[in-house]
């Protein structure tokens, strides 16, 4: 549901991209609340028809983080159900109906690079830069980024960049894997959607395996991610799609992969 923080709109030919704008440009897209609870709704009541979404933000920069006007208010309890409601709301991100493409530019800090980090592909252009202020503001990551960042990056990455204020440029957050596309300057959401839009056409049993299966298969011991990749691949190509697909290989219908 679009809001004066957030625009949500439908593009492709059966409307099957979603593309999640923040719009809160004088702040930076700072996230405060009522603007975290937008993204879970939103994220929650995506149509069926979407098959893909892509998240950006407008003005100069994606996301300068969490809005620090309102950290000033809270006690302890209530700073804990703050982080729980960060992280339901980046799980439906992450763990929600269709793959997200997060088009990165300007900022990519603080809670915008754990609202990145919830996403399954990022593409940044030229101007971005990723850094955690949490560090010099005295505050920890409360958004998940304690648990993606270092599967990003590496824990040792991580603790530079909060113990030291460390930022990194653009070409160094493709090179440590912050980003998987590094495109030039005001691009990144245009690549963000052609990449939306390949996403969009795979079958939806496979994206649901690569978003719901793959990072807790990463994340199992190794006899039981065996186990659990054996009973997904089992699932996924008995689908009809699957089958309709790989028919199409055979009798020379469906495209090759080429390096081109
Ligand atoms: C904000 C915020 C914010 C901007 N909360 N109001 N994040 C940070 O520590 C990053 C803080 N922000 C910045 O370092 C800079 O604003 C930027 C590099 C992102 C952009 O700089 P610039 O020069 O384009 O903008 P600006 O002049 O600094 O900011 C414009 C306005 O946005 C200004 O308000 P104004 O009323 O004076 O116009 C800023 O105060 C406001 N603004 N960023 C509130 N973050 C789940 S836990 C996550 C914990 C964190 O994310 S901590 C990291 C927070």
């Amino acid at each position: 549901m679009t809001t004066p923080d957030l625009h949500l709109e439908f593009l492709g030919e059966q409307q099957e991209v979603a593309v999640i704008r923040l719009t809160r440009v004088a702040k930076r897209n700072a996230l405060n609340d009522a603007l975290i609870l937008s993204i879970r709704n939103t994220f929650e009541n995506l149509p069926a028809t979407v098959r893909a979404a892509v998240i950006d933000g407008q003005g100069d920069h994606f996301c300068a983080g969490l809005d620090l006007s309102e950290l000033t208010e809270r006690d302890a309890g209530q700073g804990l159900h703050h982080s729980r409601m960060w992280h339901a709301a980046l799980e439906r991100v992450q763990f929600g109906p269709v793959p997200v493409v997060a088009a990165l530019h300007g900022a990519v800090v603080g809670g915008g690079l754990e609202l990145a980090s919830a996403c399954h592909i990022r593409v940044a252009d030229e101007t971005a830069f990723y850094a955690l202020p949490e560090g010099s503001r005295g505050i920890f990551v409360g958004g998940g980024g304690a648990v993606r960042i270092p599967r990003l990056i590496g824990t040792a990455r991580m603790t530079d960049m909060m113990l030291t204020g460390r930022v990194y440029n653009a070409a160094d957050g493709e090179r440590i894997g912050l980003a998987q596309y590094l495109v030039p300057t005001g691009q990144a959401f245009a690549k963000a959607l052609e990449l939306a839009e390949r996403v969009a056409q795979n079958a939806p049993l496979t994206n649901y395996a690569l978003m719901h299966a793959l990072p807790r298969i990463a994340e199992q011991p190794a006899d039981q991610g065996y186990l659990t990749e054996a009973m997904m691949a089992a699932i996924a190509q008995s689908a009809p799609e699957a089958k309709e697909r790989v028919r199409a290989f055979l009798d020379g219908k469906a495209a090759k992969v080429s390096k081109d």
